[in-house]
């Protein structure tokens, strides 16, 4: 499934994840969708390109949709041998509309390549690795004449359990269409709209509002979901329809706290990089419910999707389970010079806030992570950046995870400020003097006012490797004993409003960072790639019980 809950009741809807054939270098090989081709050993340093095939049966001829929920991490995508769309980042949605299906048998291929090239300034060798594959779920969904694109909710609390809803629904003509009606329901209230005819290929939005009673809040450790529906009506006859799961709750930044449903909070939790040790980037549901659980064991209550906006299904758990979430676009210390790298990066802002902008669980966008915050030109890149994402969404903060330490000028740009610290391992400042100097820094340079975090802070530890006496860096111990220290700094500075660990599990890193990642791993997981805790997972327990 795409997601956890069927998005449609209406609108013909069938998988197309399963097993493909995949060929590379003229030979082929049965993948299962969605998976990445480092899991086939042969295949686990291939870097380049990949055709996937698959057949599809078309009952009924007509109009349909293809949508892939991500390719790692270029996507050209042909059906009977014709182009019919392109796509770039492993990590957002994107959809091929298909005219005049006729029925019968079609060929589906879709060439995927992960090479870094000139002109893809986002997928670059990283402290990660960018797996190849249909790496997220693939759906074939037959349309009628109109459909609605995608809805976005919003509340505001009216009383106990008493909200007003606001719902946009956004709607595009497939063919010249004549008067219809939209409907929408959540949590028992119902609403509907007039919409006027429309010309085959335009777009308008509705607004409809409802007020309802009676509702549970969501909150931290309470996953409280409603299901939303729309539905798209030609005269009496229903033609199109989506369904979401969202949650009422209610967010505030103004000052210096973050508020959840007018309660200050403390987030706390992991850097949590979508890999494993036996998935890669596309893990199964499994073993993103068993990562919450192992997260949710600790007393964690957030998660930071670093770098890049994650597969719905882990929000959709998150929603669930009432775990909060940092989301954030694809970048991770990149090069932002790039002529096209504005334009790039405006497209999966806009892809990672319109997909999951209903989740509830999420409350904070961030970009670009530490990139080049220090000077005038990396300002009007971050300005520019925070000021799409409150155009696409005003209802979340904004913030942006530095490591421009005492040089940075981007502070007063995002609502919540943050800074990746790693005190006794990259350097020896006790942790909590260092903490409280970069919370001063960062309130001298613009963020006195806000809420501000730590959004990284940790130490390698090889998963296995003891020495209890010396402590060397590397082992278990000294990691336990570094995260300790900057846990216990960062967590007793009344002036924080939170702290992610970076970071959940050991990640697989591209070779060219072999040299200061042994294992080419990032071995600062509190958990190994396969989810063994390390020693410092007893810490983190009895840390975040702290706050
Ligand atoms: C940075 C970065 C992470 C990771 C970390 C580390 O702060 O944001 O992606 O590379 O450092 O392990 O050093």
């Amino acid at each position: 499934m795409y997601r956890l809950f069927s998005e449609h009741t209406l609108r013909p809807v069938v998988s197309l994840n399963g097993l493909w054939d995949m060929e590379i270098n003229e030979k082929h090989y049965p993948m299962l969708i969605p998976g990445v081709w480092e899991r086939i050993p042969e295949l686990r340093s291939y870097r380049g390109m990949a055709e996937f095939t698959r057949t599809v049966s078309i009952d009924e001829a007509g109009m349909y949709l293809l949508r892939f929920g991500g390719v790692s991490h270029t996507a050209t995508v042909y059906w009977d041998g014709e182009e019919v769309g392109r796509h770039y980042n492993a990590y957002t949605a994107f959809e091929v509309l298909l005219e005049n299906v006729a029925a019968g048998e079609h060929t589906l291929r879709v060439t995927v390549d992960n090479r870094y090239e000139t002109g893809k300034p986002l997928h670059v060798p990283n402290d990660y690795y960018t797996y190849g594959g249909l790496n997220r779920p693939v759906e074939l969904h037959r349309l009628s004449c109109a459909r609605i694109r995608r809805m976005q909710f919003s509340c505001a609390q009216t009383g106990e359990g008493a909200y007003t809803a606001g719902v946009e629904v956004f709607l595009q003509a497939l063919a010249d269409c004549g008067a219809m009606q939209v409907h929408a329901a959540v949590a028992g209230g119902e609403a509907a709209a007039d919409v006027p005819a429309m010309k085959k290929g335009t777009e308008v939005s509705v607004t409809l509002t409802m007020d309802v009673t009676g509702v549970k809040p969501w909150d931290i450790g309470r996953g409280n979901l409603y299901d939303l529906t729309a539905t798209l009506l030609a005269g009496s006859s229903p033609i199109d329809d989506l369904v979401d799961r969202v949650g009422f709750r209610t967010l505030d930044w103004k000052g210096q706290r973050i508020l959840l449903n007018g309660r200050e909070i403390f987030v706390k939790g992991f850097n949590r990089h979508e890999d494993h040790g036996q998935f890669g980037s596309a893990l199964s549901l499994d073993a993103m419910m068993d990562d919450l659980h192992l997260m949710l064991s600790t007393g964690a209550n957030s998660v930071r999707t670093c770098h890049y906006p994650n597969d719905p299904r882990f929000l959709d758990l998150c929603d669930a389970l009432g775990v909060l979430v940092w989301e954030e676009n694809h970048a991770r210390a990149i090069d932002i010079h790039p002529e096209n790298f504005g334009e790039v990066c405006a497209i999966v802002n806009e892809e990672m806030v319109t997909q999951h902008y209903n989740h509830p669980s999420i409350w904070v966008w961030g970009i670009l992570n530490e990139c080049e915050s220090e000077t005038e030109f990396g300002r009007e890149v971050y300005r520019r950046q925070l000021e799409q994402l409150r155009r696409l969404d005003p209802t979340r903060p904004t913030t942006f995870a530095s490591c421009r330490f005492f040089t940075d000028v981007c502070m007063d740009l995002p609502d919540v400020c943050a800074f990746n610290i790693y005190p006794l391992w990259y350097h020896n400042e006790p942790a909590d003097d260092y903490a409280k100097r970069i919370a001063d820094f960062m309130d001298s340079a613009g963020a006195a006012g806000k809420p501000i975090i730590f959004s990284e802070f940790g130490a390698g530890g090889i998963a296995g490797y003891h020495d209890p006496f010396g402590r060397a860096k590397w082992s278990e111990e000294r990691q336990a004993d570094i995260l300790d220290a900057q846990l216990r700094a960062i967590m007793g500075m009344e002036r924080v409003s939170g702290a992610y660990i970076w970071q959940f599990a050991d990640v697989r890193v591209a070779e060219e960072w072999a040299y200061s990642r042994p294992k080419t791993m990032n071995n600062k997981g509190v958990f190994d790639q396969f989810r063994r805790p390390k020693l410092a997972y007893q810490k983190v327990m009895e840390r975040f019980r702290d706050r």
